[in-house]
């Protein structure tokens, strides 16, 4: 297999931990190559990263792949056999993915406070931080996202709340985790996992090439 990916992409992230708990042989071709990014504009409209490619199939869309890799059955299960463990799972990383990562893709065009939108900011850190609420409500202290493994919750959440702590600063937020004391913990345990840690650490490299430091 191959996936078109990028260091930073929370999405891509997303994938890459599962990858790695797996022990999938997926090749990363990164769309930071001019060529590589024509290549995976041609194979799909939505040129988005990660986008999976498996013998002839083209399968965007992080949580599709990751559900597809699990489905393959190759490596570790991410994803347990009772129903409501699954269902927890699948919320966790929803919470994750719709209310906080969504909402906080609008603030990355505004990290320059020259050109901030006060409003814009306003509204998306309301959303974001409503949505880490819930999050914090949701994780119940366990060493992992749900339960004592690396689950899929793990995955998608762990990317996403790299991009929370490193933006707080950016908008005059220090310690943006502190208010969320159950995220707090369980995002400080993650480092802990070697998969996850793998994954923050090539983000952290990345996030400083995009940033010039
Ligand atoms: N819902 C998608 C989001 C993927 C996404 O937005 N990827 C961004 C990078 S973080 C991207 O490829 N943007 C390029 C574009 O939209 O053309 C997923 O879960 O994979």
């Amino acid at each position: 297999m191959q996936m078109y990916n990028a260091q930073l992409s929370p999405y891509s992230g997303r994938c890459r931990i599962a990858i790695y708990a797996k022990g999938l042989d997926v090749e990363l071709l990164p769309i930071s190559d001019d060529a590589v990014k024509a290549e995976l504009a041609a194979l799909t409209p939505m040129h988005k990263v990660p986008t999976l490619i498996d013998g002839d199939h083209v399968i965007p869309e992080s949580d599709v792949i990751c559900e597809y890799f699990e489905e393959k059955g190759e490596g570790a299960p991410l994803l347990p056999a009772d129903p409501v463990a699954r269902a927890q799972i699948r919320l966790l990383a929803r919470i994750g993915e719709i209310y906080v990562m969504e909402p906080m893709g609008d603030l990355f065009d505004q990290i320059d406070p020259r050109t901030r939108d006060k409003n814009l900011v306003a509204r998306a850190m309301g959303e974001v931080v409503e949505g880490m609420g819930w999050l914090d409500t949701y994780l119940d202290g366990s060493a992992y996202a749900l339960g004592d493994t690396l689950s899929f919750a793990d995955c998608a959440l762990v990317p996403i709340l790299f991009f929370f702590e490193r933006l707080g600063p950016m908008f005059g937020e220090e310690k943006p985790l502190k208010p969320f004391v159950n995220v707090e913990s369980y995002y400080r345990a993650m480092y802990d996992d070697t998969h996850c840690a793998r994954a923050l650490a090539e983000m952290d490299v990345a996030l400083k090439q995009f940033m010039g430091i």
